[in-house]
């Protein structure tokens, strides 16, 4: 569209992102605008965005519906409808969620539960509810499992948007309420407490999630709740050990004051607590021994509450068997390696009861084997940019860049069924999506993964050596940055934005083993719950001593996770975490990277009845003519002088920028008219 003065435009603000103003002049490529704030403003006519002077104030509930679909516009869109407490919003099927930070009353009552039973999408106002309406809907009547995608940064909503979703799908698949241990109660209580052991407070989230989950919710023909299946991801270990203010270890270890006395999980929790306070000492050369009276304190109390013997107890966390071919030799460890190894055991403990617990739930609530259909929920944790970003934000970000790519096929797909609908040619539009981000961590071989598990099993490595081996492998790729001055650090130029890794600590995160002293000591506890935990023989669970690579595994389950996810029908809710401003934070850019893939087609279509209303003006004649609407919409776009639009059954569908080229004309137009008008009264008087 031509920028001319007086044309109504967006243009970017340090503070607000984006704020609307007006023309003043325009200069070569570069123009002066007037803000409404009262600035005066500089900029390139290129960094201009047309403001759609027709938008309705109240803003609209679907963005497909803007007629100018860029960034400001989107935005300002979401800006205006939070600003009225509506925090959905649509984006064709996709649920926008933006977080409000407070309870918005009536917002999921069950009077409003009983308004979006049976509605279609978009007669009611945008809802979690509508969205799980029509997963419901569409499973119930296409026999076909689907779906419902929860993203979005860390912060933004997820996990409170997938308990709406679940408690909608008891409400909607739900029994009477006679039976008080029904399938679906059971299903919502697991909630708690899944929270209580593997979230917690980080800077980003109160309660942050901190494993990924996927809850399978069965179905039986009669479209009620048979069963369940609650699968996790990669909880994050270090945590357990590993906390920086303000930040805190998970929810349970406060809990614990609460625990009924001595139960058997709380025993592991307090044993964990107790183990952490075990501090070492130097003794000789490189021996360690307890530090003081109060370390001894805690060690005696970690042994009675592991229910084993207190000196085995010292002696796995102090000292190594080296086994030579002639005798095993007891080998004894500095403080720090002691401090490892106490870090190591309490890690390994955490794990195996968070694994236990979502198996115990599991059985608790049943699966049902006949279930033909299920609704998928995933609620995984949102992407993740620290200070330092270590081992567990890069499989974060991976998992994160999985779903962005589904995400990107899905919407792309979308498109593509509203062309052929219309029976629009689309062959030639080009699809760019993260490929080359997956590529780069975790094609085999050569992607990041790999290069970490060789570097792993590769006795003298160390983290520099990985450090170099990735410089050098990935110096041309463009995905992959080497920060200047770096030696460990690596960035990774994310859909969502770059993230810098530290990769001091890949290598030791990236070995899942357990210490054989450690599983030796663990599997004679005199507490049956305890050494259940770690059964001596048990192939589902690594060899120990033996290198085992965790980023292979995670990769392995996302694959697992993806096919499941490819085999239902897809819905997706992106959560937005807003800032002060209301500025979405950098790492949203999921919902532009929708839009995004919308404007590499055809971002705009418009009903040609709606089409001729609006733009008639610009050639009369054409309606005039009594011809087809389809031939007179072709007629006014011959007219201006705009190509590469397409004509479908019943919409015209137009180009990034030609809705805005077409407002321009329009108003020229008018504005000539105008003063066409203006001379006339004025000759007149
Ligand atoms: P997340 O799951 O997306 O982050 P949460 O769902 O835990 O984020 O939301 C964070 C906080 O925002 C919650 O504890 C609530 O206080 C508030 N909140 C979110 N959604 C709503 C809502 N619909 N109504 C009211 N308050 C809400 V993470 O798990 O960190 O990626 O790892
Ligand atoms: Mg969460």
């Amino acid at each position: 569209m031509e920028i001319t003065a007086g044309s109504h435009v967006w243009v970017e603000d340090q503070e607000l992102a984006w704020v609307d103003g007006v023309v003043t002049s325009v200069n070569g490529n570069e123009a002066e605008v007037e803000t409404i704030n009262g600035n005066q403003v500089t900029t390139k006519l290129s960094k201009l965005y047309p403001k759609d002077m027709e938008a309705p104030d109240t803003g609209v509930d679907d963005m497909t519906k803007l007629s100018y679909l860029h960034e400001p516009a989107v935005l300002h869109n979401l800006a205006i409808r939070y600003g009225i407490k509506e925090i959905y919003t649509y984006c064709g099927n996709i649920l926008i969620a933006i977080n409000p930070f407070q309870a918005i009353s009536h917002l999921y009552d069950t009077k409003l539960m009983d308004s979006y039973k049976g509605a279609q999408l978009g007669d009611r106002s945008p809802h979690v509810f509508a969205i799980t309406d029509v997963a419901y809907r569409a499973m119930n009547n296409e026999g076909k499992s689907n779906s419902i995608l929860v993203s979005g940064e860390s912060g933004a909503g997820k996990t409170e948007t997938t308990k709406m979703i679940m408690r909608y799908l008891a409400y909607l698949g739900g029994h009477a309420a006679a039976e008080a241990r029904t399938v679906e109660r059971k299903v919502l209580e697991s909630n708690p407490v899944l929270e209580a052991f593997g979230n917690a407070k980080t800077v980003r989230n109160n309660n942050s999630s901190r494993f990924g989950k996927f809850v399978e919710i069965q179905f039986d023909a009669r479209g009620q709740i048979s069963g369940a299946a609650i699968r996790t991801y990669l909880l994050e270990k270090s945590r357990v050990c590993q906390i920086s203010e303000p930040e805190r270890n998970y929810h349970c270890f406060y809990l614990l004051c609460a625990a009924p006395p001595k139960d058997a999980i709380f025993r592991i929790v307090a044993a964990i607590l107790h183990l952490g306070n075990i501090a070492f000492a130097l003794e000789g050369e490189d021996s360690s021994v307890l530090e003081d009276d109060k370390a001894k304190f805690h060690l005696q109390v970690a042994a009675e509450l592991l229910m084993c013997d207190l000196e085995a107890l010292e002696t796995a966390l102090c000292k190594r068997n080296m086994v030579t071919p002639e005798e095993v030799i007891k080998r004894s460890l500095d403080p720090l390696g002691a401090a490892i190894s106490r870090d190591g055991l309490a890690k390994t403990i955490y794990a195996r009861l968070f694994d236990w617990l979502v198996k115990k739930i599991n059985v608790s609530i049943g699966q049902d084997p006949d279930s033909k259909c299920l609704i998928g929920v995933l609620d995984i944790y949102g992407f993740e940019s620290f200070k330092t970003s270590s081992f567990e934000q890069f499989c974060i970000n991976f998992t994160n860049e999985k779903l962005q790519q589904h995400f990107n096929q899905h919407v792309f797909k979308m498109e593509q069924s509203v062309y052929q609908e219309e029976e629009i040619d689309w062959s030639y539009i080009d699809f760019v999506d993260n490929q080359d981000v997956l590529d780069l961590i975790e094609k085999k071989p050569g992607g990041i993964i790999s290069l970490l598990d060789e570097t792993c099993m590769f006795p003298k490595s160390t983290h520099e050596t990985f450090a170099q081996k990735l410089y050098q492998t990935f110096k041309d790729h463009k995905r992959f940055v080497k920060p200047k001055l770096a030696r460990t650090e690596f960035t990774i130029v994310h859909y969502a934005g770059e993230v810098q890794y530290q990769c001091d600590q890949f290598l030791d995160k990236n070995k899942d083993y357990i210490v054989p002293e450690h599983q030796e000591l663990l599997s004679t506890s005199k507490c049956s719950f305890i050494a259940s935990l770690f059964p001596s023989l048990n192939a589902e669970t690594p060899k120990s001593g033996k290198f085992s690579s965790i980023g292979s595994r995670f990769k392995l389950q996302l694959q697992q996770l993806m096919d499941i996810l490819n085999s239902t029908e897809p819905h997706y809710i992106r959560c937005i975490k807003p800032n002060s401003d209301l500025r979405p934070e950098i790492f949203e850019n999921g919902v532009l990277e929708a839009i995004r893939v919308k404007c590499e087609g055809y971002p705009t279509n418009r009903i040609f009845s709606e089409f001729l209303e609006r733009f008639s003006i610009l050639a009369p004649e054409v309606l005039k003519e009594n011809v087809e609407e389809n031939v007179a919409c072709k007629s006014i776009m011959e007219k201006v002088g705009l190509s590469n639009y397409q004509i479908g059954k019943t919409k015209i569908f137009l180009r990034a920028g030609q809705m805005a080229e077409l407002d321009g004309r329009k108003a020229k137009l008018l504005g000539e008219s105008a003063k066409v008008i203006q001379k006339q009264v004025r000759s007149r008087i």
